[in-house]
């Protein structure tokens, strides 16, 4: 059985032994960090009993609680990494330096403690996810300007998944890792072990999850990919669709990790100053990286993801992403001069950051 540290020293058999180090001690204090989050969810309501939450009642105040002392566990934890120079957490207004090695460490971590926690009274799976970014100016303490890097500078990416198992699915840029948390292990040294690598993502499916209940406010493109899947084998693809929608984005990415599928947040007209639903650094860019990872493709409908540049650090974005062949479906419809797309809300390249070669 392999765990995480061999698993990742192994990944990165390739990199300056500086960067090994680097890495795996940072992935290791996040997913030590999770293994104590999960343990917190797990416990329910059961968590206030036992004094990880203040305040509780049957209105919800507990999960609400739960998302606070995610992102407490996870800020405890990376302010001990000699290698974060600072973090974002979609909890905190503005980005944290680290209160010990702010002007020393090499990276910067952005992360969503507890995503999907709407979910978490109907005990449904949610998620942490996280992502590592260089920190360009190390030896200044990073500000909220420091981490609106786009997607693909991203060192590293993952998320956590507190279901009936706790896995790790992570990517240092050279393919997809999967752990699992043994739970026998003490939480003081939690014993994440290998369980799947070279995750692909199989480039067709008849799987598509999006929340219908938008669907009179979105734009043409999807209504149009959205109806040809719903009309199954008489319609134009010819074949029948399956829908899901677990309202848990990354229960749903991980079922798209094992079996493909199509996961859509698309714009929508609701709000025309807020594009989307989902904020760009804390879950596209870093669920981006792990799908084309894995062969997949991950864009807003008209670009990539991982090439778009955060304006502010919560920003939103639409999300569409899955097995290639239907996200470049998806892309074609979104040029189609008859879908009357013209939208090009984000940027992709600053004076500062270099596009991708
Ligand atoms: P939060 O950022 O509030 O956790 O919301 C994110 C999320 O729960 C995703 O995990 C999920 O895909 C989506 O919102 C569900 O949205 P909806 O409520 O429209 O179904």
């Amino acid at each position: 059985m392999i765990e995480l540290r061999a698993a990742l020293l192994a990944n990165l058999a390739d990199s300056h032994p500086d960067v090994v180090t680097v890495l795996s001690d940072t992935l290791e204090v996040i997913a030590h960090a999770c293994a104590r989050i999960g343990e917190i969810a797990s416990q329910g309501a059961l968590a206030q009993a036992h004094g990880w939450s203040d305040t509780v009642n049957s209105q919800g105040e507990a999960q609400k609680r739960l998302d606070l002392l995610a992102d407490e566990c996870m800020r405890e934890n990376l302010a001990h990494c000699p290698h974060v120079a600072g973090w974002a957490s979609e909890e905190l207004e503005h980005v944290q330096p680290s209160p010990h090695h702010a002007e020393h460490g090499p990276l910067l971590v952005v992360y969503d403690p507890l995503d999907g926690s709407s979910n978490i009274e109907a005990n449904i799976s949610i998620g942490t996810i996280f992502s590592i970014l260089p920190h360009r100016y190390r030896g200044a303490r990073p500000g909220d300007a420091d981490f609106m890097q786009p997607g693909h500078q991203q060192v590293a990416a993952g998320y956590v998944l507190y279901g009936p198992a706790t896995l790790m699915v992570l990517t240092c840029r050279r393919g997809v890792l999967v752990f699992t948390l043994d739970k026998r292990s003490p939480l003081q040294s939690p014993r994440w072990v290998l369980t799947h690598e070279g995750v692909q993502i199989p480039s067709g499916t008849r799987e598509f999850a999006i929340n219908a209940s938008n669907q009179r406010f979105w734009e043409k493109p999807i209504q149009r990919y959205i109806a040809e899947c719903v009309a199954g084998e008489n319609g134009p693809r010819m074949k029948d669709f399956n829908m899901r929608w677990v309202a848990s984005m990354v229960a749903e990415v991980h079922r798209i990790m094992t079996r493909g599928g199509v996961f859509l947040y698309p714009r929508d007209t609701r709000e025309p100053i807020k594009p989307g639903r989902l904020r760009l650094m804390y879950e596209a860019a870093p669920m981006a990286l792990l799908v084309e990872q894995a062969g997949g493709r991950a864009i807003n409908g008209t670009s990539e993801l991982l090439d778009l540049i955060p304006d502010v650090l919560h920003q939103k974005v639409p999300v569409i992403l899955g097995s290639k062949d239907e996200i470049d479906r998806i892309v074609s419809y979104h040029a189609d001069p008859h879908e009357n797309v013209s939208w090009q809300l984000f940027k992709t390249r600053t004076l500062f950051v270099q596009p991708q070669a």
